[in-house]
């Protein structure tokens, strides 16, 4: 009986000491997976970032979260990323939302001429205008980070010193910057980065209009010879979650991820101001880029022509039933208060 008893006990002890050996190996062994949709090609700065959030993630989940990446459109494309999302065919995706400019009403508004002087200001305020209004474009999915380019200026083929040199220009450009070239009578062709190189190649466009950093990254700087700076208007981006995965995530991970968002915002502005810098100076060494700055009078004549389209905006929007008024002053103010 007694025998019997301790056999009992022993066969217990045994069997908890194996849960609670086995337990913890379990949890840990619990990876989870994740995939990252990105359009561009892998050096461009959009997946730059990719791969510095996959790092920090990884790191900071101690490997319980990986995250697999997928730069230049081998999971989705630059228009597909939201619906893509959306439906699970990514995890998570990295949007450009000029590329739907009637989609994200609030967000692009950032885009508007408002003389956003760098991507780390342009970061900061766009995140802090997602915050304030929380759009309604994004309530399907969870936002994990937003950023902005830096300013947008010509890189042409042919030399653009004045409004008659870029008059019937083929320069290409999206969103809200197709209605500045319009507007300078420039000759918008409209596309996402990715099909660029192939058009400046093939000399369906002449020029492009964004921010310098791809004079590298995808080496235009071999055939745009020329950079106007004109340093108009930011891009704004975001990086979304499929709602589902996000929710399945253990909180500590969506901590992680929260944590991390406007970190992430400000380091992809920090490093895209940096890198337009490394980007002109290669160009301007390596490729004898000339870089044309337009004087005092000329810049006047520019921007003068620009000055209709927030006024436009505020009347359209407000017509589809935004508060596009204070959208525009939240940006003003929230630019002010980034760039003291
Ligand atoms: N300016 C936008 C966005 C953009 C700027 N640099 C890159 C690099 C790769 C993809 C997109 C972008 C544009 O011209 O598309």
């Amino acid at each position: 009986m007694k025998t019997r008893m301790h056999a009992t006990l022993t066969r217990g002890l045994i069997v908890a000491l194996a849960v609670m050996l086995l337990l913890p190996a379990a949890a840990a062994a619990k990876t989870i997976t994740l995939s990252y949709a990105n359009f561009p090609p892998a050096p461009t700065f959009p997946c730059v970032q990719m791969e510095r959030w996959k790092t920090e993630v990884e790191k900071r989940t101690n490997g319980q979260v990986q995250v697999k990446t997928y730069p230049g459109g081998t999971l989705l494309g630059a228009k597909e990323m939201m619906d893509g999302v959306i439906a699970g065919q990514a995890d998570i995706g990295n949007l450009c939302m000029a590329y739907q400019p009637g989609r994200f009403i609030v967000t692009n508004a950032t885009s508007l001429p408002l003389d956003i002087p760098d991507a780390r200001v342009g970061s900061l305020v766009l995140w802090d205008l997602y915050q304030k209004y929380q759009p309604a474009a994004f309530g399907q999915v969870k936002v994990l980070t937003m950023f902005t380019t830096a300013p947008a200026n010509i890189m042409s083929k042919k030399a653009v010193r004045s409004l008659g040199d870029i008059k019937g220009l083929d320069l290409r450009a999206s969103g809200g910057a197709a209605q500045i070239l319009k507007a300078w009578g420039a000759n918008q062709v409209g596309m996402p980065m990715s099909a660029t190189p192939e058009a400046l190649q093939k000399g369906v466009v002449q020029g492009l209009f964004s921010s310098l950093e791809v004079m590298k990254d995808l080496k235009f700087a071999e055939t745009c010879k020329y950079v106007t700076m004109t340093d108009t208007v930011i891009y704004p981006f975001a990086v979304v979650m499929n709602m589902e995965r996000w929710k399945a995530l253990p909180a500590d991970v969506q901590k992680v991820m929260d944590e991390l968002a406007l970190e992430q915002a400000e380091w992809t502005g920090n490093y895209m101001d940096g890198h337009v810098k490394n980007a002109m100076q290669w160009s301007v060494k390596t490729h004898k880029v000339e870089v044309i700055e337009l004087d005092a009078p000329t810049k006047v004549e520019w921007s003068g022509r620009l000055q209709f389209i927030t006024d436009q905006w505020i009347t359209d929007a407000k017509a589809k039933g935004f508060p596009s008024r204070e959208i525009v002053e939240d940006i003003q103010r929230l630019t002010k208060k980034h760039n003291p």
